[in-house]
């Protein structure tokens, strides 16, 4: 049985003062019995870890492949466990638009964050070109194949379904688009992974809202979601907790 997971991607958004989104969700929080994970900038992990006392899992947006060295501005997976943070967003398709990341360096991040002993959410998602050319499983299955590394299970790994063009434009797939690639990433994890395959939980990421998750979170194979945006506000991510 895997366990239902939301998780919120804070992206570059989130001052301190925005902490009190955090105590909010923990006083209002829904009886619900799904594991919640919030993923703020890398400047409010060690904060937000302190703020939710381990009743939420805090977890950062990304880390370097070395465990330390000459890389400024980077972060280490070690960093981020010694913040606080049990989880890491990695290969977000943003990342790899603005910075470049291939499936390669994923797998190498990947690779660095279980080191640590953090659990990796692996982001996986075709462009909107690539959907209309028909390749969207080619590309999640090329993508899920070159990021993620040996010797994943469902305690070390997550991974989120994030169509391009949905993130952050209001879109999202239909129903039975959602269900096609959930199902055949179930189908690719078990051929790689055998059992563990079965116990990794597959989240939708892309424009998850109050208003849409309840529908998403019944779809096959979706244990949960990777929000953006609805996860800034703790009226709205406990909304989509509660629809879990
Ligand atoms: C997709 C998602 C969070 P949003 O990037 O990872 O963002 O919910 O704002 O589309």
């Amino acid at each position: 049985m895997r366990r239902k997971l939301a998780a919120g991607n804070w992206k570059m958004n989130g001052l301190k003062a925005d902490l009190r989104e955090v105590a909010a969700l923990l006083t209002d929080r829904p009886a619900s019995g799904c594991e919640v994970l919030l993923c703020p900038p890398a400047t409010l992990v060690a904060a937000m870890a302190m703020t939710a006392a381990g009743r939420i899992a805090v977890g950062g947006q990304d880390c370097h492949a070395a465990q330390s060295g000459a890389h400024t501005g980077d972060i280490s997976a070690q960093m981020l466990k010694d913040a606080g943070a049990s989880h890491v967003i990695l290969g977000h398709s943003e990342r790899r638009a603005d910075h470049g990341e291939t499936d390669a360096v994923v797998r190498a991040k990947t690779e660095a964050a279980l080191a640590a002993g953090l659990v990796a959410v692996i982001c996986l998602g075709e462009t909107e070109t690539q959907r209309d050319a028909g390749e969207t499983l080619a590309v999640i299955g090329a993508q899920l194949e070159g990021s993620l590394p040996e010797g994943l299970t469902g305690a070390t790994c997550v991974i989120a379904y994030e169509p391009v063009w949905a993130i952050g434009t209001g879109r999202i797939p239909s129903l039975d688009q959602i269900a096609e690639v959930h199902d055949f990433l179930r189908d690719r994890l078990v051929a790689r992974f055998g059992a563990e395959g079965a116990t990794m939980r597959l989240l939708y990421g892309g424009s998850v809202k109050p208003s849409n998750a309840s529908e998403i979170f019944a779809t096959s194979n979706v244990d949960g979601a990777l929000v953006g945006g609805a996860s800034l506000k703790a009226a709205d991510f406990g909304a989509i907790v509660a629809a879990l």
